[in-house]
């Protein structure tokens, strides 16, 4: 039987080294639990990322996976499958726009807005030829092709992979002022921002900024992209981040848990007078709206509206941040928490030692729950929204009891 070890050993030697994963090895994963090769459990505390809001290995998503791969996996789109049509009228139903494009990636799906606003730019707002500008916040994180990286302020994502995009501009989040500023210029096409910050550690804007900045897009007649690839699909206690801010952005990206974490699905749901400035043959994807995709999506979507894990979300999510709060008030080292629904992070001081988050998962490991520090001193805790009341109290006595080795 291969141990943890010599796993580890085969990827160092064999593959890429662009990860620095936790000395873990998992082997199965159901619902909030994980298990490594050596047989020993773990509460899930980061969901691959939000990507597996629903729950590893939800009956329901691998039945609609595990049949439809029986049928018919990939056409491509030169041909139609029985499947992809109904999946864009449940889809475009259930967020309540006029069309979905379907891809597979989340960074995919950032390109395809960006895509997509530059043409409405070039079509509908009439901007001079390859001079449309979108806005992007510091602190943006929507994936590692090019198109994304040049938006990026972070070095770790952009050292050495020069040159740029052009026609990107950069503002600093949660800044109206700044913002107001750079909607000034007649070319600025779109607005591209994540409700709250995932990578850059669970940054939460002021309650009012996002209303004020899709405001202020449509007095300028400007499109509001909402990456929702991380917040979205229930995560922060409503189905999409934007619904606690009272608005429906323009263009909307979903990935991730799309698929409950089962299969790579995104999609960018946009009206009509956005999605068909694309025209047949400019855009899309092999794998783009495959018939496994789909029912993948459909019922992934239909778990989290049916087990009513946005409400879960936000319900758990106040006892957490409450529970953490009576810690972290005694607390030395533990400056704050952050988040909204199950999307949160605690705040680490580490002026004496930044590798103190790193060492405090891998105790958090040992003692049976699994996450991952993003920027140094910053830990997410991100667990499945299935997570109930008696789970999460186990999971926050770990935490705690974690984190006082370290005080
Ligand atoms: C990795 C980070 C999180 C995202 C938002 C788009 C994408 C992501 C808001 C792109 C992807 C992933 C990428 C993954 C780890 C994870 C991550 F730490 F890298 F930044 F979640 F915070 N928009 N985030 O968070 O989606 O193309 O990956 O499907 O690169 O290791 P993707």
């Amino acid at each position: 039987m291969l141990t943890s070890k010599s796993i580890i050993d085969l990827e160092y030697k064999y593959g890429a080294h662009n990860y620095h994963p936790l000395p873990v090895v998992l082997e199965k994963g159901e619902g909030v639990f994980l298990w490594d090769v050596e047989g020993k459990k773990y509460y899930d505390f980061l969901s691959a990322y939000s990507a597996v809001n629903q729950g590893h290995c939800h009956p329901e998503i691998i039945s609609a996976l595990v049949n439809q791969s029986n049928k018919l996996t990939l056409t491509s789109r030169a041909f139609h499958n029985n499947i992809l049509g109904q999946y864009e009228k449940f889809i475009t139903e259930f967020f309540g726009y006029d069309k979905v494009l379907p891809m597979n990636t989340g960074v995919e799906g950032g390109e395809t807005a960006v895509k997509l606003a530059r043409k409405w730019g070039y079509e509908v707002k009439k901007v001079a030829d390859d001079s449309a500008k979108i806005i992007f916040v510091e602190g943006n994180f929507w994936g590692r092709t090019l198109g994304a990286i040049s938006s990026s302020t972070d070095p770790s994502s952009t050292n050495g992979f020069g040159p740029f995009m052009p026609g990107y501009e950069i503002i600093p989040y949660n800044d109206i002022e700044s913002l107001k500023d750079s909607l000034k210029d007649p070319n600025v096409v779109a607005f591209m921002v994540e409700p709250i910050q995932g990578e850059a550690g669970v940054v939460v804007p002021d309650d009012d900024y996002l209303k004020k900045a899709y405001d202020l897009c449509k007095e300028s007649n400007v499109l509001f992209i909402a990456d929702e690839v991380q917040t979205g699909i229930g995560r922060t206690g409503k189905m999409l981040c934007c619904e606690h801010h009272g608005f429906k952005p323009d263009i909307l990206i979903l990935g991730k848990a799309l698929s409950g974490g089962v299969f790579p699905v995104s999609a960018i749901l946009a009206p009509d007078e956005v999605m068909l400035t694309i025209k047949p043959g400019e855009h899309g994807s092999t794998f783009g709206g495959n018939p496994v995709a789909c029912e993948v999506a459909m019922a992934a979507l239909k778990v989290i509206r049916d087990e009513k894990l946005a409400e879960n979300a936000d319900k758990m999510g106040v006892i957490f941040r409450e529970r953490l709060q009576l810690y972290i008030d005694g607390s030395k080292i533990v400056e704050k928490i952050r988040g909204k629904g199950l999307l949160n992070a605690i705040v680490i001081n580490d002026e004496e030692n930044s590798d103190i988050a790193w060492n405090m998962c891998l105790k958090m490991a040992q003692n049976g729950l699994l996450a991952k520090p993003t920027h140094g001193n910053i830990i997410r805790f991100a667990p499945p929204l299935i997570i109930n009341e008696e789970q999460l109290s186990d999971c926050i006595d770990i935490i705690i009891s974690s984190l006082k080795d370290f005080e």
